[in-house]
């Protein structure tokens, strides 16, 4: 059989001290890799004063890990900026947070190149390649130019936007050329694969030939929908297990008889984290029975920590958990618990099973995973509910969900208070009809259908 050529940003490798299981995109491309035999390929994380000559190779098992640190301009100029302060905003809608230089641009493509470039020696014949996410759009394009002829798919884990947002960006021609050097370009849902096909034929004059199928710049580029998701009855079985565990013991005992409402996200200012506190205030402010009677537990562990704002974004949560905690909390009960470390994949199924609501209401996101792990965790015999935003890729599919508008506070603390009263039998009918999904729309079936697709692209 064919090798797998994973290709991401960040190589979740064992030998680098990571456990190779903490976020989506990792797990969801270890599972692929261990399944498929094949490399990974991408940034060690480590940066280094000068350019890396060449990269670290090692198995494991079926499995070869190929590294590459980054220089300091590099990992400045590609990573941190282009990467996380033009393209993550603008993807996520947020144009007043997004900044566009040439410096960035010339960044991002050069260690694109230069990713090309270190991985061309290590490809055979029969090779797939696939490369993920945003920091990479540009690979398929320096592949080519290098001689690669094996087939190319890319899948981009985040939102693809509106034209009139993408507009803004100053390369977005230049960036959607290089997209269209992919044989697959897969998206989360498909309202994102016709966001980028109305891109294409109003701003390029590409033709959509219908199936999926764009004809641009002469070629035909196949495009489709490749929702990503979870090991749903793995997860399930975990939490079983982890609901007997010390930690899960100790966090129930600790909640006692109250309910425990759960947000578990990256610190990020796309997963609306302050809207998401101030509908917590409003919850114990309209309803004031809530007092005493409900803990909200935010577990957020810091990323792209040296991007001003994420910085900024950690310095306000920071006073508003404060002012929330100090206008309400009473000497037996404090209503928020803020966490600012991540968990072992294990504990957090405890925890979300231990859970009466999941709180995901991110303002923008591609799928979020955190929602589909929450489903997976709960109990079948007295499940919790799911309160979701409207704007993650997740809400096409989680109809058993209580779906909300993430901007509006009132309404959400609304939502939030029918789920907190909903009857067991509601709850247990919601929760079926998603794990149900789930278990056929898992991630195998993702990883199947984006290959089986790569496979048939001519
Ligand atoms: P993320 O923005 O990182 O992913 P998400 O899909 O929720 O968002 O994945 C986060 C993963 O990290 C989940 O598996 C979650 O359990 C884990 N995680 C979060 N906080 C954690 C903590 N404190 N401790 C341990 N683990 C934690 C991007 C896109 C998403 C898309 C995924 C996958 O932004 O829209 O769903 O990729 O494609």
């Amino acid at each position: 059989m064919s090798r797998l050529i994973v290709v991401s940003n960040r190589v979740s490798a064992p030998r680098q001290g990571r456990s190779g299981g903490e976020g989506g995109l990792a797990s969801a491309v270890l599972d692929a890799l261990r399944q498929e035999g094949g490399i990974w390929f991408g940034w060690s994380g480590k940066v280094t004063e000068h350019e890396p000559s060449a990269p670290d190779i090692f198995d494991v098992g079926r499995l070869t890990y190929a590294t590459l640190d980054l220089s300091e301009r590099d990992h400045e100029e590609y990573y941190n900026g282009f990467a996380n302060r033009s393209i993550w905003p603008l993807f996520h809608y947020r144009l007043d947070l997004a900044e566009f230089n040439r410096r960035y641009l010339a960044g991002y493509q050069r260690v694109n190149a230069l990713f090309a470039n270190k991985l061309m020696p290590l490809l055979r014949d029969d090779d797939r390649v696939w490369v993920h996410d945003y920091h990479l759009i540009p690979m398929a394009e320096q592949l080519r130019q290098h001689g690669c002829h094996q087939k190319i798919g890319f899948f981009l884990h985040i939102p693809w936007p509106a034209t009139e947002v993408l507009l803004a960006l100053p390369s977005h021609r230049t960036l959607v050329r290089a997209i269209c050097a992919y044989d697959l370009v897969g998206f989360q849902t498909e309202s994102d694969r016709e966001n980028f096909a109305e891109y294409v034929v109003k701003e390029l004059g590409g033709t959509d030939l219908g199936g999926g199928r764009i004809e641009i710049f002469g070629k035909t580029v196949k495009t489709g929908a490749y929702p990503i998701s979870i090991d749903a009855e793995g997860l399930a079985r975990m939490a079983e297990e982890a609901a007997t565990s010390r930690q899960s013991q100790r966090l129930r005992e600790s909640v006692r008889d109250r309910d425990l409402i759960i947000g578990v996200d990256r610190l990020d200012y796309s997963k609306g984290l302050v809207a998401r506190v101030e509908t917590f205030e409003h919850l114990l402010k309209a309803y004031p029975s809530n007092r005493g009677r409900v803990v909200f537990l935010q577990i957020a562990p810091p990323s792209r920590s040296d991007v001003p704002e994420y910085m900024q974004i950690r310095r306000e949560l920071e006073s508003i958990y404060g002012r929330v905690n100090s206008t309400y909390a009473e000497f037996d009960w404090t209503p928020i618990r803020y966490l600012n470390k991540g968990f072992s994949r294990r504990m957090l199924t405890g925890f979300f099973r231990a859970a009466s609501i999941g709180l995901v209401t991110p303002l923008r996101d591609g799928m979020n995973l955190v929602a589909k792990e929450y489903v997976a965790s709960q109990e079948p015999e007295n499940p919790g509910v799911l309160v979701l935003s409207r704007f993650a890729g997740a809400a096409l599919e989680m109809d058993g969900a209580v779906i909300v508008n993430p901007y509006d506070v009132e309404g959400v603390a609304e939502a939030l208070q029918e789920a907190l009263a909903m009857p067991l039998d509601e709850r247990k009918d919601r929760w079926s009809r998603m794990f149900e999904h789930l278990k056929t729309h898992d991630i195998t079936r993702w990883r199947r259908d984006y290959l089986t697709a790569l496979a048939e692209t001519e």
